[in-house]
């Protein structure tokens, strides 16, 4: 790979951002980016290549070190945020709301039953609470108390297929995220219909959200619409725009 020196003034600017976001995940100098991903660097496509490559890099790494038996840690009721902080791509004024009453979950996918779920229909199946903190990657964390249905139960409950690689999740908010089944299965992954003692108020994501304490903020999808099991890679509101697909916290 012997070449001359590129001129990098033409995208200086493109550089320093890059070398920004690379410095604030604790990394790599440029030219440690552009040695192990083999990539010259010269113009804005390498450079997006290049950390497209690293990202699907720490992508496998974290599914490598990923285990569903270990658990995040939890909290005491004394330890909750108080408020807990509301976070979404959009001011707290716009918040989505639905008809908890006519809300149906739509199933698709390698699913054996796709019939769409109701709230009562979750109310019936086994409820398990946690404590946890929440992490997002702008910043800031906070410790709240969820409870719902472990998706794991769920999945079976469905008969969904357990080999396949990714659970997609759509939000009626326009949001969307997906994780990989291995996290989908883990004992603390769960949609949640409760915060504290009442129902998830429309903040937090009414009337569904996806509790994952394992993962970062923004792989926690509120307002959930469908959920769908798949073998094609799936993304997400977040994920495409370059955050890492794993995000595990
Ligand atoms: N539907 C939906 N889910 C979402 C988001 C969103 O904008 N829409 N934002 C994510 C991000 S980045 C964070 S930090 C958390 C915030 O959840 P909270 O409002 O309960 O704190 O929701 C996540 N899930
Ligand atoms: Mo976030």
């Amino acid at each position: 790979m012997s070449r001359t020196q590129p001129d990098r003034t033409a995208i200086a600017p493109e550089l320093k951002r890059i070398e920004r976001r690379l410095m604030l995940k604790g990394a790599l100098s440029l030219g440690g980016l552009s040695m192990l991903s083999g990539c010259a660097l010269d113009d804005e496509p390498s450079i997006e290549r290049a950390l497209s490559i690293m990202s699907r890099f720490t992508d496998k790494m974290q599914a490598f070190l990923f285990s569903r038996h270990k658990l995040a840690r939890e909290f005491d009721i004394s330890q909750i945020t108080q408020p807990f902080p509301f976070n979404a791509y959009y001011d707290e004024d716009e918040i989505r709301t639905v008809d908890p009453a006519h809300w149906c979950l739509e199933l698709g996918g390698l699913i054996m039953d796709r019939r769409p779920w109701s709230l009562s229909q979750f109310r019936t199946l086994p409820q398990k609470r946690q404590i946890t903190r929440h992490i997002c990657v702008e910043g800031w964390s906070a410790i709240g108390d969820w409870s719902g249905v472990p998706l794991s139960i769920f999945l079976q409950r469905i008969g969904a297929d357990l080999k396949a690689k990714y659970v997609n999740f759509r939000c009626f908010d326009d949001y969307s995220t997906s994780i990989d089944m291995e996290t989908a299965l883990h004992p603390q992954t769960i949609l949640t219909l409760d915060y504290g003692n009442a129902a998830l108020p429309p903040a937090y994501g009414a009337p569904m959200k996806v509790r994952i304490p394992t993962k970062l903020g923004y792989k926690n999808p509120k307002y959930l619409a469908s959920i769908e099991v798949t073998n094609h890679f799936p993304g997400g509101y977040w994920e495409d725009q370059g955050y890492d697909w794993f995000g595990g916290s």
